[in-house]
């Protein structure tokens, strides 16, 4: 349901820029597959008071003018986190930085369709190149894992 909302938001995002005005433009790889990274059952652990790093190669030409990403995150204490994109050049967006205190887990898309998160460090920079995930824990006692992430960018 979460996934089909997700395509709909997307869907009506690219409908907005134009480009899916006209029948041609459907043909086109790059508005019927915007570059992404998709990646389940990751199992990635995050060492207590300690970062975990996440790549996610992109092979593709053109501009970044916005992105979506989704992630699952299994954690006992999400207010010990810090969860950063970085893009190529290591332009960071910051996705969460310490909110929900005691709440367990984090299972939410930012971005486009999503949490708003200012994106303006990435805005216009080259797509082509390894993106990661970056997840600081901060705090003592508590630790998890990183189980899955969907990149989704934009093209100008
Ligand atoms: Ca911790």
């Amino acid at each position: 349901m979460k996934k089909l909302l997700f395509v709909t938001t997307l869907s009506m995002i690219a409908a907005a820029c134009g480009r899916l005005d006209n029948g041609s433009s459907l043909k086109g790889v790059d508005a019927a597959e915007p570059p992404d990274f998709e990646r389940d059952g990751i199992a990635l652990a995050i060492p207590d008071t300690d970062r975990a790093e996440f790549s996610m190669p992109l092979e593709s030409t053109g501009l970044v003018g916005g992105l979506s990403i989704a992630i699952r995150i299994t954690h006992t204490y999400i207010g010990d986190l810090v969860v950063t994109l970085l893009d190529p050049t290591g332009a960071a967006v910051t996705l969460h930085n310490r909110e929900g205190g005691s709440t367990q887990n984090i299972d939410k898309i930012y971005g486009s369709g999503g949490a708003a998160i200012n994106q303006d460090a990435v805005m216009l920079h080259e797509v082509n190149g390894t993106w990661k995930l970056r997840i600081d824990d901060q705090a003592g006692d508590d630790v998890g894992t990183l189980d899955y992430v969907k990149l989704t960018i934009l093209k100008v």
